[in-house]
Order: structure tokens, then C-alpha cells, then sequence
């Protein structure tokens, strides 16, 4: 079943329910914000206090960063304008009792031009089962080529964050955003405070490991992960979270960051997929 929700400030979003999960996505941003497994908690975090309202990113689930990741692009807002931009709804397929497929798109527009002078489509397919599946395409409609940095945002609501233990990066070159140093991963992923890092020649699948659960990460078009956590002092200054959600969430971002940029030739097209599900 898939009903469109308004809030009544006009915020609008899309819920699905099958027989294998139910999920929200909202048409700002095609921002997916919630997937619950069948009688599972939420697999996405959502920040008690996010904003919804049109002009502002939810704070939790999965932004859409895009065309730039961060400051990959100076010219750019932090994390592009794709989460700040109205999609259309242009398909909703029931594949079947516990398969739900949506697609989403936002074109290039007067506004985005002025933004970010090049034409474009970007589309973001969802298919919702027991498993998360994300496709975000993107196709160059320009006479000429782009720069493209992204990232699916993903907030994975944990148990408590010094709990978990990320698994599939070691001996990956690591890009410390607090530092500013790159060196070489060593061992598996763990919290004890502030962590704001992007992996690159990731080509393997993920484990983020909770006390109560396993997740896996699959992602494809992409060889960059990027893995984020306030902690206590950057947690309390970050807009729409409450000081101490940060050990409800960790961020395992599937991007093309840094140096995992893609130049799109006119027409070429681009896919960044994800594939979310619980490790059995
Ligand atoms: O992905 C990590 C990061 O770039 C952090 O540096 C932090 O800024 C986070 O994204 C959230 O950014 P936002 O613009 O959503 O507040």
C-alpha cells in the first residue's frame, strides 16, 4: 500500500507498507526516513527533533547528498541542493505482497542553474522488501561534462554507539576530515569520540555490528564509504538533534567522494547503488 501523507505546514511524503516492511520517504529530498522491518525497530535513525519543513534537510534517515559531497564543491551549500529540492513522484510499483519498487526524480530547473550551471536528471529508485535497495542514476543532459560527488547519507539507528563495531574497512586508505590526514586503516571501526572519515578502494561489503543486530552494506558504482559520528561537543552544536542523540546513530555513508569523483560526458549516465539488509 503506498498513501501520499501531508503535514499540515504542506511537507509531503510518501508511506509504504508490505508485507515484509514499511518505510516513508519524503518528496523534499527523496529522502527516504524510515524502513522498518516486519515486527523489527527501525533500521534508520531519525532525530526526535528534525525538522520537517520545505527549505530544510531531515535530520536522520537518508539525505541525498548530491552534486557534491560536503565541500567537494566550494560553489555549492554543504552536501549539494538534491536534499533541499522538491522530486516528482514518477512510479510506484507493487512488485508484489512484500516488494514495493518507487521512483523519484528532480530535473535541472532555473533555480538549479543558477546553483549549478549544467542540465541534468536525477532519479531515485527504492525498492522496499526485506532488504533496502537504492539506486540513485544520474544522467548528464548537457553539451558539456560534470564533476559529480555524492553520497546516500545513511543514519543507522544503534543501540548505543560505543556498542557498535564497523567491519570491512582495515587496511584502507583513510581521509580524516578532523585532521585532515590520510593514512592507512588498521583493524575494524570502533567509537570513543568524534569520527568524520571517508575510506577509499572499498569494493566489499560492510558489517555494521550492534549489541541487538548485524547489518550488511552493499554498494556498487561507488569505491568510497563515508563513516561519521558527532559525539558529545559536535552532537550538541548540529541543527534538529537533541545533545545527546549522537549515540543513537552512526553515519556509513555509500558515496563517490573525494578523490572517488565521476565525470559524466554528455548523456553518460552514473548509478551509486546501496543495498541495505539485516544479517541473518
Ligand atoms: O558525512 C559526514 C558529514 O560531512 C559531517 O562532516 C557532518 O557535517 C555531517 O556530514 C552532517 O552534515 P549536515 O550538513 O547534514 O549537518
Amino acid at each position: 500500500m503506498i498513501t501520499v501523507k501531508t503535514l499540515e505546514n504542506g511537507f509531503e511524503y510518501l508511506e509504504i507498507k508490505n508485507d515484509s516492511c514499511s518505510a516513508k520517504i519524503a518528496l523534499q529530498g527523496a529522502h527516504i526516513f524510515e524502513y522498518k522491518r516486519e515486527s523489527e525497530k527501525d533500521m534508520l535513525w531519525l532525530s526526535q527533533v528534525s525538522d520537517f519543513e520545505i527549505g530544510k534537510a531531515i535530520r536522520g534517515g537518508i539525505p541525498i547528498c548530491w552534486p557534491a559531497f560536503g565541500m567537494n564543491n566550494p560553489n555549492l551549500m554543504q552536501h549539494g541542493f538534491a536534499r533541499t529540492s522538491m522530486f516528482e513522484q514518477i512510479s510506484t510499483k507493487e512488485i508484489d505482497e512484500r516488494t514495493t519498487e518507487v521512483t523519484l526524480r528532480l530535473v535541472h530547473s532555473k533555480k538549479s542553474l543558477k546553483l549549478w550551471n549544467y542540465k541534468f536528471e536525477l532519479e531515485l529508485k527504492v525498492t522496499l522488501s526485506d532488504k533496502l535497495e537504492m539506486e540513485l542514476k544520474t544522467t548528464n543532459l548537457d553539451e558539456k561534462e560534470f564533476t559529480l560527488t555524492q553520497a546516500l547519507h545513511t543514519y543507522f539507528s544503534v543501540s548505543d554507539i560505543s556498542e557498535v563495531t564497523i567491519k570491512g574497512l582495515d587496511a584502507k586508505p583513510r581521509f580524516d576530515a578532523l585532521t585532515q590526514k590520510t593514512f592507512t586503516q588498521n583493524g575494524d571501526i570502533e567509537f570513543d569520540a568524534e569520527f568524520d572519515s571517508v575510506f577509499q578502494k572499498v569494493d566489499s561489503e560492510l558489517e555494521l555490528k550492534d549489541k541487538s543486530r548485524a547489518i550488511k552494506i552493499k554498494n556498487e558504482g561507488s569505491s568510497s564509504v563515508v563513516v561519521w559520528n558527532p559525539w558529545i561537543e559536535k552532537g550538541s552544536q548540529m541543527s534538529g538533534m537533541k545533545s545527546d542523540g549522537y549515540r543513537e546513530f552512526v553515519c556509513v555513508e555509500s558515496a563517490n567522494a573525494y578523490e572517488d569523483f565521476r565525470v559524466l560526458k554528455p548523456l553518460e549516465v552514473h548509478r551509486l547503488k546501496a543495498t541495505i539488509c539485516a544479517k541473518r
